[in-house]
C-alpha cells in the first residue's frame, strides 16, 4: 500500500503529462522513469533465479528456445489475415492485429505459461503485469528504415517485450538487432521522439550486437530500455510475429501515457483462459480504473475474431494508418 503510493507520487513528481518543450520532457520522463526504476529495484526478486532470469540481467535478453505450444494453426491464420491486404507499398513497414485473443487459443496459451511469467517476474519484480499483446508482420514491401527500423529503446525504462516466431527467422531475415548490455543504459536528455533514436555507429562501435532469431515457436524476451532496432530495409521475405508486453504494476498505467497500451478490455478477454495463472491485472480489467485498451480505431478485435473464427478472409480494403502503419480493421456495427 505505502509502496504503491509512493510510486504514484514519485511518477506524478516527474509530470510525465507535462506540457512542456521536448527538452523539459525529455528530463521529467527521464528523471521520473530512473527514480522509479531505481525504486523498483528494491523489489525483492525470487532468490532462485532461472537461467533465463539472469541472461536478461547480464545481457538484457534472454532465448527461451521452444515454447511448447502448437502454433501451426494461429500461424496459418496470421498469414490469411495479413496476406489479403495489399502489400506493395515500400512505405508500409507493420501490419498488426492488436487484442489477437479470438484469432487462436494458442495465444491464450502464451499468457499462461508458467516459465515465461515466472522469468518476467523474476526480472520486473513480483508485482510485474501483462500489458499488450499483437500479431505483427513486417511485410516483405517495406524498404524504409525509419521509426523502430531505427537503433531505439521503448522509452520507458526497464520493460519487456516477448517476440514469438510465428515462422523459422534466419539470419538475413528480418531479425531484431540488440545490443548486449545496453539495457543498463540511462539515455540521458534522450527520451522524447527522435531522441530516443540513436545513430548506428553510437551503437555498434560500442555493443555487441546479436540478431533475434530461431526456429517457430521460438520466443525471446528482451529489456526495451536496451537498444534495439527491426529489420524494415529492403530484404527478401516478410516476418510474422507475437508480440506482448510486461511492465511493473505501477509503471503500468503510465506506460499509457507514452502512447502504449495496457490491458486487456473485459470485451475482448478470451473466455477459456485461466486468469489466476496470467499476470493479467485482474481489478483493472473488471474495474476499469487504468488507461486500459479500449478498442480504439488502431484495434478492432471482434474483426480479428470473425476473420480467424469463420476462416473468412479480411475486408480486400483495409484501410493503414499513414503515420503509424498500423491496419484499421473495420469497426464493430
Ligand atoms: O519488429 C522488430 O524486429 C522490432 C520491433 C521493435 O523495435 C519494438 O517492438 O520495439
Amino acid at each position: 500500500m505505502l509502496r504503491t503510493h509512493i510510486d504514484n507520487l514519485l511518477l506524478r513528481f516527474g509530470s510525465v503529462e507535462s506540457k512542456s518543450p521536448d527538452r523539459v520532457k525529455s528530463k521529467n520522463v527521464n528523471r521520473t522513469i530512473r527514480r522509479f526504476d531505481n525504486f523498483k529495484s528494491n523489489v525483492k526478486h525470487n532468490p532462485q533465479l532461472s537461467g533465463y532470469t539472469n541472461s536478461l540481467m547480464e545481457n538484457g535478453y534472454a532465448h527461451l528456445g521452444n515454447l511448447g505450444i502448437n502454433i501451426d494453426s494461429l500461424s496459418e491464420k496470421t498469414n490469411l489475415l495479413f496476406s489479403n491486404i495489399p502489400q506493395d507499398d515500400p512505405d508500409l513497414n507493420v501490419l498488426s492485429i492488436i487484442n489477437h485473443f479470438f484469432v487462436d487459443s494458442a495465444t491464450n496459451k502464451f499468457l499462461e505459461h508458467r516459465e515465461v511469467n515466472d522469468t518476467v517476474r523474476g526480472y520486473l519484480g513480483e508485482d510485474a503485469l501483462f500489458g499488450w499483446s499483437m500479431l505483427f508482420r513486417i511485410p516483405q514491401c517495406s524498404s524504409v528504415s525509419r521509426s523502430s527500423g531505427l537503433w531505439h529503446h521503448d522509452c520507458i525504462g526497464r520493460h519487456l517485450k516477448l517476440f514469438v516466431f510465428l515462422h523459422d527467422v534466419d539470419s538475413g531475415d528480418r531479425t531484431t538487432k540488440y545490443a548486449v548490455g545496453s539495457h543498463r543504459m540511462t539515455h540521458n536528455g534522450r527520451w522524447w521522439g527522435e531522441l530516443t533514436r540513436y545513430q548506428p555507429n553510437e551503437v555498434e562501435d560500442q555493443f555487441e550486437i546479436v540478431e533475434f532469431r530461431g526456429r517457430k515457436g521460438d520466443g525471446i524476451l528482451f529489456d526495451t530500455n536496451g537498444l534495439h532496432r527491426g529489420t524494415w530495409e529492403a530484404n527478401a521475405n516478410s516476418r510474422d510475429i507475437l508480440k506482448f508486453c510486461y511492465a511493473s504494476a505501477t509503471k503500468a498505467p503510465h506506460v499509457a501515457d507514452h502512447g502504449l497500451m495496457i490491458g486487456i478490455h473485459k470485451e475482448y478477454l478470451p473466455t477459456n483462459i485461466d486468469l489466476d495463472n496470467t499476470l493479467l491485472d485482474q481489478s483493472a480489467i473488471f474495474n476499469t480504473k487504468v488507461k486500459i485498451n479500449d478498442g480504439s480505431d488502431r484495434c478492432d478485435e471482434i474483426s480479428a475474431f470473425q476473420y480467424g473464427q469463420r476462416e473468412k478472409p479480411v475486408d480486400p480494403n483495409p484501410k493503414v494508418d499513414a503515420l503509424t502503419g498500423q491496419v484499421l480493421l473495420p469497426q464493430r456495427s
